[in-house]
């Protein structure tokens, strides 16, 4: 018989371990049972459910490589990046809350933190008891985060901070910032800080009026002289790689995320195109149909199976951060060309929230822009290329 699966072009389930597809298919229920059904009121009313953390830690989904010590599933990263394939098959916000807090808080505390800092906080955030924000952008500092201007400022007693994030994904409802500010004790260096909600001097209001990401929310961090004590210091890690780090792994999900919402236009589309009828045939029957149905087909069998090459070698530990800007570029840029597509082939429908194409059309358009912009990535390659940098 053809081995030929149309939906499943290069049989990448057969390249799964059992262990990965059973956390794949726990993933898939969650993301069906619990997500599906609540997205389209959450986008229209851009409302974000807090309580969605505490199901997602109950279902295993929070800090899916971390130690099972510490309240993780200890799984891989391939694992990870099927997770975030699922999630995001729903849509991008929900994928967004699950890698910020995976991958940028938790992973940070973890590689960086001291073991008190491990024990106070990881279990509560593997749970979703805690909710966990990342503070790295400011309005003056998007792509070159070196450029930041958030300080702190030694104290008898540890370090005063002053400064503000913005397009902090979580922040209006976090527990937990990890924020990144430049320390005047370590010369100057950027230095990763662990902030708690309700401390004197520290706020995150919500950023109002966005067209994507709306299950999301979005917030400013503001930080007007909090004083932390030294335990709030992360001390495992000085300078700019400290959140490249967790920017790495991000990143990484973010490349099979994306392929999960791709996936999702690309079969709507499929189906479509066979139900609904013009000039007494099925729009499927058309060769343009069909072709733009091959090319999506192409684009996410490709994305798919780079994305599990990259998390083999970070499993393997022999990633680079090269490897990473090449295939959350790609898939990100494909991912926003399908929906799209999508978009076009559901003609006039394709514009209702019911027939979730354009939604996430518009998701898409931030997950292209955050986490290294599209054309930041490019750079990043070409600079690997030639060793001449073109950023500034
Ligand atoms: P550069 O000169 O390239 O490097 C400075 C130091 O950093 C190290 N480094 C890395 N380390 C680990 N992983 C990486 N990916 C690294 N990239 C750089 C490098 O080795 C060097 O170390 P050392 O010890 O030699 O000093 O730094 P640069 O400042 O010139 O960087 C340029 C550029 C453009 C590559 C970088 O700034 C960049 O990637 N910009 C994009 C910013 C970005 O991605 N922001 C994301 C914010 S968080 C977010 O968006 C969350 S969205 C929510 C969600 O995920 O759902
Ligand atoms: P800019 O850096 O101003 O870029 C604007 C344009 O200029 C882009 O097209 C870019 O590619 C281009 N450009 C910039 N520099 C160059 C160059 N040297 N050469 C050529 N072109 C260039 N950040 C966090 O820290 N934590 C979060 O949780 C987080 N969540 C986010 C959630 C949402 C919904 C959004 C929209 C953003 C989030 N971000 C977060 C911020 C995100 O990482 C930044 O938006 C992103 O890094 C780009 O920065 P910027 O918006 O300042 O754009």
């Amino acid at each position: 018989p053809n081995p030929f699966t149309p939906a499943d072009p290069f049989l990448l389930e057969d390249q799964l371990g059992e262990d990965e597809r059973m956390i794949r298919d726990a993933a898939a229920a969650f993301a069906a049972d619990r997500l599906a059904p609540r997205v389209e009121t959450a986008y229209l009313e851009e409302r974000t459910d807090p309580e969605i953390f505490r199901e997602m830690g109950e279902a295993g989904l929070l800090g899916v490589t971390l130690p099972e010590q510490y309240g993780g599933a200890g799984a891989s990263y391939v694992a990870y990046g099927l997770v975030a394939r699922e999630v995001e098959r729903i849509d991008s916000g929900y994928r967004s809350m699950m890698s910020v807090q995976s991958s940028l808080v938790i992973y940070p505390i973890y590689a960086y933190g001291s073991e008190v800092q491990r024990q106070k906080y990881l279990p509560k955030l593997a749970s979703g008891e805690y909710v966990g924000c990342f503070g790295l952008t400011e309005p003056d500092a998007g792509s070159d985060p070196a450029g930041m201007r958030t300080r702190a400022v030694k104290t008898d007693t540890g370090y005063r901070l002053t400064g503000s994030k913005m397009w902090i994904s979580n922040a209006p409802i976090a527990d937990v910032f990890v924020v990144w500010a430049k320390s005047d004790a370590h010369g100057g260096k950027v230095r990763g800080f662990i902030l708690d909600t309700g401390m004197k001097g520290l706020s995150a209001p919500k950023i109002e009026g966005k067209l994507s990401l709306r299950a999301s929310v979005t917030g400013e961090i503001v930080m007007d002289n909090v004083e932390v004590g030294e335990d709030a210091l992360l001390p495992g890690v000085e300078g700019i790689s400290g959140p490249f780090g967790c920017l790495n792994r991000a990143r990484y999900g973010i490349a099979w995320g994306v392929m999960g919402a791709a996936e999702d236009c690309w079969q709507r589309a499929l189906q479509y195109g066979l139900d609904r009828k013009q000039f007494n045939r099925p729009l499927a029957a058309t060769q343009l149909y069909q072709k733009k149905l091959a090319d999506m087909q192409t684009e996410i069998a490709l994305g798919l199976q780079a994305a599990l090459r990259v998390g083999q070698l970070f499993d393997e530990d022999r990633f680079a951060p090269e490897m990473i800007s090449l295939i959350k570029r790609n898939n990100c840029g494909k991912a926003l060309d399908i929906a799209r597509q999508s978009r076009d082939m559901h003609g006039g429908n394709g514009i209702q929230s019911g027939y979730h194409i354009m939604r996430h059309a518009q998701n898409l358009e931030t997950v292209n822009t955050y986490e290294g912009t599209h054309d930041v990535h490019a750079l990043i390659l070409g600079r690997a290329q030639t060793g001449i940098q073109a950023f500034a």
